[in-house]
C-alpha cells in the first residue's frame, strides 16, 4: 500500500493534506506493533489505504492535532474524522467496511475476545521492560520468567478452546490483536518462552500462513536493528533500513 515503507515525517514537516478519494489514511511507524494491528485488519479486509509514517523520536507538532496522546496508530477518513487507540481503529474498520467480519457476531464470543485483549494488554509492556533491561545490561531472568508465565496462561486458554485460533478454526480479530508481539519474540530473544507452549507454537505456524500476516511481516534482523536504536531514543530508529 502507498507509503507503507516511506521515510517518516518528523518535527518541522508539513501536515499532509486531505485524504485522497477512495482511501483511508493510517499514521503509523514501520515497526510499531500497535499500528501493525491496524495494518493487519486493513489488509485482511482488503481496504485501500495510504500510510504516513511518523518519526516517534522526533514527532511533528501536528501529530498532537491528530491524537492528543501523540501516539500511532491513527486513522484519518476523507471526511477528516480521526480514530486512535489500536483496538478502536480495528473495530472501526471492521464495522465501517464491507467484506469479511473479523469480530464474531455471537455476543459471548465478542466478549471473550475483548476479555482476552484486556488480559493481553497487561503483557505488552513486559516486552519493553525486558528490552530496556537488556539495554542496561541487567540480569533479565526475572523479566523472562514473567513473560513465560503470562504466555503460559495464553497456552492454557488455547488448549481449553481446542481450536487452532483463538476465535475458532479461522483467523479472527483477537489473533490479529496479539500477533505483532509473537512476530517479535525472536527479535526480543524470547522464543524460549514458548518451549512449553505447543499450542501457541502451532498457532504461530498457522498465523504465518495468513496473507495479511505475510504482507506485514518484518524480519528479525531488521527488528533487532530498529530496537537497538529505539531504546537509545535515536531519531534514526523509525527509518532503520531505509
Ligand atoms: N494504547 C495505544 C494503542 O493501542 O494504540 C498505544 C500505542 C503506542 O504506544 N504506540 C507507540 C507510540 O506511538 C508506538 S509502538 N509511541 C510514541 C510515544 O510513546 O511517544
Amino acid at each position: 500500500m502507498a507509503g507503507e515503507h516511506s521515510r517518516s515525517l518528523g518535527k518541522g514537516s508539513t501536515a499532509p493534506g486531505a485524504v485522497p478519494e477512495g482511501l483511508i489514511r493510517l499514521y503509523s511507524m514501520r515497526f510499531c506493533p500497535f499500528a501493525q494491528r491496524t495494518r493487519l485488519v486493513l489488509r485482511a479486509k482488503g481496504i485501500s489505504y495510504e500510510v504516513i509514517n511518523i518519526n516517534l523520536k522526533n514527532k511533528p507538532d501536528w501529530l498532537f492535532e491528530k491524537n492528543p496522546y501523540g501516539l500511532v496508530p491513527i486513522l484519518e477518513t476523507r471526511k477528516g474524522q480521526l480514530i486512535y487507540e489500536s483496538p478502536i481503529t480495528c473495530d472501526y474498520l471492521d464495522e465501517a467496511f464491507p467484506g469479511k467480519k473479523l469480530l464474531p457476531s455471537d455476543p459471548y464470543e465478542r466478549a471473550f475476545q475483548k476479555m482476552l485483549l484486556e488480559r493481553f494488554s497487561k503483557i505488552t509492556p513486559l516486552f519493553f521492560k525486558y528490552a530496556a533491561a537488556v539495554k542496561d545490561g541487567q540480569d533479565t531472568t526475572a523479566q523472562k520468567a514473567e513473560v513465560t508465565e503470562k504466555l503460559g496462561k495464553l497456552e492454557e486458554i488455547l488448549s481449553k478452546r481446542n481450536t487452532t485460533f483463538y476465535g475458532g478454526d479461522s483467523v479472527s480479530m483477537i489473533d490479529y490483536m496479539i500477533w505483532p508481539w509473537f512476530e517479535r519474540l525472536e527479535a526480543f530473544e524470547l522464543t524460549d518462552s514458548l518451549s512449553h507452549a505447543p499450542k501457541l507454537q502451532h498457532w504461530m505456524e498457522a498465523m504465518k500462513e495468513d496473507p495479511a500476516v505475510q504482507a506485514t511481516m518484518t524480519d528479525t534482523q531488521t527488528f533487532k536493528g530498529f530496537l537497538q536504536l529505539y531504546v537509545k531514543n535515536s531519531p534514526e530508529a523509525c527509518d532503520y533500513g531505509l
